[in-house]
């Protein structure tokens, strides 16, 4: 087995744009070296730890994230992610799955993205938060539910993981710790992320350092601190037994 020296993926402190090639390599049981940077405090939320490390590294474009493999050295997150796969053999069987892999890739980027306008760009909040998971948010579910129905399969792709599953799962957990929707028009997506949390290589790695890493960085109107499942408010599905909702949790 390779030592932690072999690879270093650097990131900041959060889960972010990283938490996905992260997943792929606790679930592969690859040992690395998780090299964290942290911003300073607010106002400045200064990046200096970084910055120190950026033009130091021997990357071609300096970036978080960075991966270094032994001599590679590479920058960009999607980039990393498909290294990884094609490197531990979860890029699809031939070349028509490894194209619907790096699609999906693609568009849970987007999904990401859209997400990142609300966490970090948003004048009013409140109102950009709304219109994303009134508007933006489903459609983007409906698509993501219409195609795990129409494959049919466990997972994206088939009935084992690919590189695509460990960053659909990732961003559509960015999205249900925002969304105070139930989810329940969506049960492939619940069952997929279910089953994506018990995976025996995963659940304790789940519950655990990656739980408690927030998804954004602090300077974010949300996410820039840990927001755990358990007390995040979900309207619960309209039963006539249904309790008064919890109270909803402090975050960023
Ligand atoms: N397209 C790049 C974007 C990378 C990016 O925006 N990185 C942010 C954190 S998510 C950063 O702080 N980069 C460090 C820098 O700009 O020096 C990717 O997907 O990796």
């Amino acid at each position: 087995m390779a030592s932690k020296d072999q690879i270093t993926l650097g990131y900041w402190n959060i889960r972010g744009f990283a938490e996905p090639s992260r997943l792929l390599l606790h679930y592969t049981k690859t040992p690395f070296t998780n090299k964290l940077y942290s911003f300073g405090d607010a106002p400045d939320f200064k990046r200096e730890e970084w910055l120190k490390d950026k033009n130091s590294l021997g990357l071609d474009f300096p970036n978080l994230p960075y991966l270094i493999d032994g001599s590679l050295k590479i920058s960009q997150a999607k980039t990393i992610l498909t290294h990884l796969g094609r490197k531990f053999k979860l890029m699809g069987n031939d070349e028509a799955e490894t194209s619907i892999i790096e699609l999906l890739i693609d568009q849970s980027n987007d999904l990401r993205q859209e997400l990142n306008n609300v966490c970090y760009r948003a004048i009013n909040f409140e109102a950009v938060k709304k219109k994303f998971c009134d508007e933006t948010l489903p459609i983007h579910l409906k698509l993501f539910e219409d195609f795990l129905v129409r494959r049919g399969k466990k997972w994206l792709i088939s009935d084992t993981l690919t590189a695509a599953d460990f960053q659909l799962f990732e961003y559509l957990d960015h999205c249900w710790l925002l969304s105070n929707d139930d989810w329940a028009e969506y049960p492939k997506i619940l069952a997929y992320m279910k089953a994506f949390r018990e995976l025996p290589e995963l659940k304790k790695y789940l519950e655990g350092e990656h739980a408690k890493r927030p998804i954004n960085g602090k300077m974010a109107k949300f996410g820039g601190v840990a927001v755990q499942h358990e007390t995040i408010k979900k309207e619960p599905p309209k039963t006539e037994e249904s309790e008064p909702a919890p109270a909803p949790a402090e975050t960023a």
